[in-house]
């Protein structure tokens, strides 16, 4: 038998972790060998409300649950922990700017990210789910100076997956059957959902099998959109799919994508002329526990525009919250 790994979820009394934390405790993320002790953490007023998930989760006898803590505060949460799941964040309350959004977050990615470099394992790998994702990660990095950027990621692996998931459904093919799909720089409605490199069974472009007007004006958008579609019919935000993409990320970076091409939100190394030093989406290669940029895509006009407009809002996101980056 393997020895447990440890693993930080915050906001681990949220709708996602309700889904995540179960699926963790069953081995979905690390494999069915692989034994874990689950960190959980929250604020102080949800710790309540944290026993009875952990309650849950006892109840559930998973083997391979090797212990269960509960912490309000992430110095003590992230103490030796391999893996970090950060889904909890600040939401946007009535009246709040995005100005304001992102530095409420600001100051709770600066503590994490301090905790991290403090009391992690010195090869953890984090995953930011809480939004603003994007810029919430590079705000953890910047604060984790004893840490590789490498070591940290923010999640679009939902877009990435969404892409996908309709596009399969447009050609009436498992997804599986399709790979090539990527999501380019933000998780918000400027990223950028590219079917140029996309093959399906294989050997088929999926550019050439489907109708340029419907993938600009209406695949585009909704993949860009469907976190608000999901909330205008089901009434709350993705929970169930959110966890799945969040356990996918951790699986395919520390397990590697079995040669398939995946999104993630990672350090810009300059590659396609990204800005470097902002968390951006790119396609990667996942083997031996890290990611490859994936290069020498040729990109079109259109996709060159798509992708600038992403990597300036998130220049603008980084403007915006620059003043409490340490320098
Ligand atoms: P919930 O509001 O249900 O849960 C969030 C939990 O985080 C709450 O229990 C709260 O007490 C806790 N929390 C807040 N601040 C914390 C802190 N400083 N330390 C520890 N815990 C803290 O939200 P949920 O639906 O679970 O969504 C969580 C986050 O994921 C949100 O920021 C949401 O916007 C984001 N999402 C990101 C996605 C992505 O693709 N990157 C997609 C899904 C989701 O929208």
């Amino acid at each position: 038998m393997k020895q447990p790994v440890r693993i930080a979820v915050t906001g681990a009394a949220g709708n996602i972790s309700y889904s995540l934390l179960f699926k963790i405790a069953a081995g979905e993320m690390l494999g069915p060998d692989q034994p874990v002790i689950l960190q959980l953490v929250e604020i102080p007023q949800a710790m309540d409300k944290l026993r009875g998930v952990a309650m849950e989760l006892e109840d559930c006898a998973f083997p391979l649950v090797h212990g269960i803590s509960l912490h309000d505060n992430p110095f003590d949460g992230f103490r030796g922990i391999h893996y970090a799941m950060l889904v909890g964040a600040r939401p946007r309350s009535k009246g709040m700017e995005r100005a304001d959004l992102l530095e409420a977050n600001a100051v709770i990615f600066a503590e994490q990210g301090k905790a991290l470099n403090e009391v992690a394992n010195r090869d953890v790998k984090a995953l930011v789910v809480g939004n603003p994702a994007n810029t919430n990660c590079l705000i953890l990095s910047r604060n984790a100076p004893n840490l590789a950027p490498s070591q940290f990621c923010a999640m679009t692996r939902l877009d990435h997956n969404r892409a996908l998931g309709i596009l399969g459904n447009k050609l009436g093919v498992n997804p599986s059957d399709i790979d090539g799909v990527c999501v380019w720089g933000n998780h918000s409605p400027t990223m950028y959902p590219d079917l140029h490199h996309a093959q399906v069974l294989g050997d088929e472009a999926a550019i050439d099998m489907i109708d340029e007007k419907w993938y600009k004006d209406e695949y585009t958008p909704r993949i860009q959109k469907r976190g608000a579609e999901i909330i205008e019919w089901r009434g709350l935000s993705s929970a169930a799919s959110a966890a799945q993409a969040a356990l996918d990320h951790m699986h395919d970076w520390a397990l590697g994508s079995d040669g398939r091409v995946v999104s993630m939100g990672i350090i810009s190394d300059g590659s396609y002329g990204v800005a470097k030093g902002i968390y951006y989406s790119f396609p990667v290669l996942c083997e031996f526990g890290s990611y490859q940029i994936i290069q020498n895509l040729h990109i079109n006009d259109y996709g060159q525009a798509m992708m600038k407009k992403t990597e300036q809002e998130l220049l603008e996101e980084k403007a915006a919250v620059d003043h409490l980056l340490p320098k």
